[in-house]
């Protein structure tokens, strides 16, 4: 008999992939609570060979929840996180409502497990908690310059993203469909999601832009690789870019490292590293695409190389692929609530 289980915002794209994790993880839930606004509220959905009802999301949906995963947005997020925590629950969280919270822990699992250590169901009072996904593409990207970084230390971090349609949420996906259809054909193609052409085409990412030149997907790279590198000193840039694909980030990642580190070096440290496969045959010019990653667990890196404009081995390049939803989602926050069994 597991914890009873609610999940927020079951209707979207990571709500759908939630309940996919739950079950190819064989996750022990005692029962399980699907939730979303009202719009969906009477809906059916079978899950696992049951039929659920979907139910409204209102305070009452927590009560005897023991582990709530949301993924409905930022302000339901901060409207309904603090409610499920004071009736009990602990709260994965996958928006960027509470990330930067110091009081609310940023984890991927293989990278900082310990900064929920304190956390667990069994030590649980008549509060819950709650614990922040991080951005997918802090996620992806992490999950390749972290074991490189415990090697050697990152001092600079350039990152460079190629993000899919996911991101942006199911209508997105079905924006990009659409849009390629309607190209094809000839027509005028739909923007509703996003304000340009989308299909055969490629922009700067639809996050806003902030007083310092940077969109926030570019700043949430910058702040979240800080917090749970637990390094304030390290430097971070990124350029963030939408491109034409389903459902898998795509990130080039430059390093710059205190202590030199070559190429084998890495590849091996790489190649040990829980959740990454390499991608890297250069013979055949084969390396990460999205679509090898796309409903994959595993972050894909490739293109391991030295990174000839710094001196003594003490820059590499990586590029990197990861399914969006997935690990950069729905996987993340369904290993973190395996942590607090
Ligand atoms: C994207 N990462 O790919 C974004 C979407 O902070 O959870 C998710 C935004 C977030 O567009």
């Amino acid at each position: 008999d597991g914890p009873s289980v609610a999940v927020v915002g079951v209707t979207g794209a990571v709500g759908q992939e939630f309940l996919q994790v739950l079950s190819d993880r064989d996750f022990p839930y005692r029962s399980i609570r699907m939730l979303a606004s009202r719009r969906s509220a009477g809906h059916h959905l079978s899950f696992e060979g049951r039929e659920y009802e979907i139910e409204e999301l209102v305070p009452e949906s927590f009560d005897g929840v023991d582990i709530a995963l949301f993924s409905a947005g930022g302000s339901v997020s901060r409207d309904m996180a603090p409610v499920a925590v004071q009736r009990g629950a602990f709260v994965v969280d996958n928006s960027s409502a509470f990330r930067m919270d110091p009081r609310v822990p940023l984890v991927i699992p293989e990278v900082n497990p310990d900064a929920m250590a304190h956390i667990s169901l069994r030590k649980k009072g008549k509060e819950g908690a709650i614990i922040a996904n991080p951005n997918c593409s802090t996620i992806i990207c992490l999950m390749a310059a972290t074991p490189l970084h415990r090697h050697a230390k990152v001092v600079r971090m350039v990152v460079s993203t190629y993000q899919a349609a996911s991101g942006a949420g199911a209508a997105a996906m079905e924006e990009l469909k659409l849009q390629t259809r309607e190209v094809l054909d000839g027509k005028q193609p739909t923007c509703k999601i996003f304000k340009q052409q989308y299909a055969f085409n490629l922009f700067s990412h639809n996050a806003p832009i902030l007083s310092n030149g940077y969109n926030e997907e570019e700043m949430k790279l910058v702040k979240e690789t800080r917090k749970i590198w637990d390094d304030l000193s390290v430097k971070v840039t990124a350029t963030c870019v939408r491109v034409p694909v389903m459902r898998a980030h795509a990130e080039s990642i430059n390093l710059q490292f205190e202590k030199p580190l070559d190429e084998d070096t890495a590849r091996q440290i790489l190649e040990e590293a829980a959740g990454l496969v390499i991608i890297d045959d250069r013979s055949s010019n084969l390396f990460p695409t999205p679509l090898e990653v796309s409903n994959k667990d595993d972050v894909a890196v490739g293109r391991i190389r030295q990174d000839l404009s710094q001196e003594g081995n003490h820059g590499l390049d990586i590029f990197v692929c990861g399914d969006q939803i997935r690990k950069g989602a729905a996987l993340n926050a369904v290993q973190i609530a395996e942590k607090l069994l």
